[in-house]
């Protein structure tokens, strides 16, 4: 018999970066997140982070909107009926769109699945996609999400310090006009045989300039062009990758697990990165995982510069076979004065990240910094929650 849970809340973090992150979408220079926090009457604990941004410029899903649907209508939602993710999950279909509220949510009930267990997020998301309980890879290979800089030199600096640290893969944001000239110099600096891509979040158009602007990206070799049209535009994208050569890898318009059918369909994409936040959650990423394999196509863990917490679920689903290539894993200490968990995970020489092994979220998480960088924090009512 699994305890009731006796406790449910939900919390507004801030955490400060110590530099803006700028994409093509704009800069965000301070990472507001929500938590999803559950205890059950024998004390064990699940965690979940629901990574929007602040603002609305990468996708409609804002931090204060998720805040309020996690609150109102996805937890109140989840603790209706049993604690097994998977009916948690069903359950929370029936709210559209809101994929990051979801998907918070839905985390904190495999978080505690996995502590209820004793067995470690990897573990579960192992014998939950395959049946079979292969064991999970026990390292990750991570790469590194480089923004727009003031320089190039500025951008030299950072892309050396990744390689420094030991990340396999450089991933450049770019924009119109911050493109051929960085790509070219960091090229350059990288040598020929090293993992190279980029990402547009959006900013091109199908315009003959800008389609000649990303043919032009061609000869550098990159391993993919992350999302270089419009974050809904899936048929764009298909007639773009008749132009270029370079696979075309797509973020922002996979919002669902009918969203992948569908670009694997129109060929939209070669190449997929998989944000369980933006797909709505682990059930869906492993489904998403699931058609990736099948569709032969390129599969990585994107990263929404998330807490430890949110990093925890990525980790464990990137050490899945099927992922291909290294996952977006941004140092927590290039990004952030300190993390909500303790130790953070860090990228060792060989340019992995240890998965922990430890129960549920397995990394410890930092209530008097958590309390630090709480905004606000709301008790949602568990009368009647079952286990
Ligand atoms: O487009 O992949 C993106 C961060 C926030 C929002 C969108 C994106 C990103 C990144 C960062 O590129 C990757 C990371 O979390 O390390
Ligand atoms: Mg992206």
């Amino acid at each position: 018999m699994t305890a009731a849970i006796a406790r449910a809340e939900v919390l507004e973090v801030r955490m400060p970066l110590k530099e803006p992150f700028v994409t093509g979408f704009g800069s965000t220079d301070t990472r507001r997140t929500v938590l999803v926090h559950l205890v059950d009457a024998d004390g064990v604990e699940g965690w979940g982070e629901a990574a929007a941004l602040d603002h609305p410029f990468y996708l409609p899903d804002t931090t204060s909107g998720t805040f309020a649907v996690v609150t109102e209508w996805a937890l109140p939602l989840a603790l209706d009926g049993t604690a097994d993710p998977r009916s948690v999950a069903r359950g929370l279909e029936t709210i559209r769109g809101n994929t990051f509220a979801r998907a918070g949510v839905e985390a904190a009930f495999w978080c505690l699945e996995a502590a209820r267990r004793g067995s470690s997020l990897a573990e579960l998301f192992a014998t939950e996609a395959d049946g079979t309980g292969v064991s999970p890879r026990t390292c990750v290979p991570v790469g590194e999400s480089v923004g727009i800089h003031s320089s190039l030199d500025a951008t030299l600096d950072a892309v050396d310090r990744a390689v420094a640290a030991g990340y396999r893969r450089i991933k450049l944001k770019v924009k119109p006009g911050w493109d051929e000239e960085v790509v070219s110099a960091v090229r350059e600096r990288l040598g020929p045989a090293a993992m190279l891509q980029v990402d547009a979040n959006g900013s091109y158009t199908l315009a003959p300039d800008d389609v000649e602007r990303l043919a032009r990206l061609d000869r550098y070799r990159l391993a993919c062009i992350e999302q270089p049209l419009g974050w809904d535009d899936l048929e764009g994208h298909a007639r773009l990758q008749g132009e270029i050569e370079t696979p075309i890898c797509l973020d922002e318009c996979l919002r669902s697990v009918a969203d992948v059918r569908r670009a694997l369909e129109l060929g939209a994409c070669r190449n997929v990165n998989l944000k369980p936040g933006r797909v709505g959650g682990v059930t869906a990423s492993l489904e998403v995982r699931g058609l990736s394999v099948e569709g032969g196509v390129a599969l990585w863990c994107g990263g929404m510069l998330e807490s430890g917490v949110g990093r925890a679920v990525n980790l464990a689903l990137a050490s899945l076979d099927g992922f291909t290539d290294p996952a977006d894993m941004s140092p927590a200490s290039e990004l952030y004065d300190f993390d909500l968990v303790e130790p953070t995970y860090e990228v060792d020489p060989d340019g992995t990240i240890e998965v922990p092994r430890s129960p549920g979220l397995g990394f410890r998480v930092t209530e008097g910094r958590v309390d630090a960088c709480t905004l606000r924090r709301v008790e949602v009512p568990v009368r009647g929650a079952r286990s």
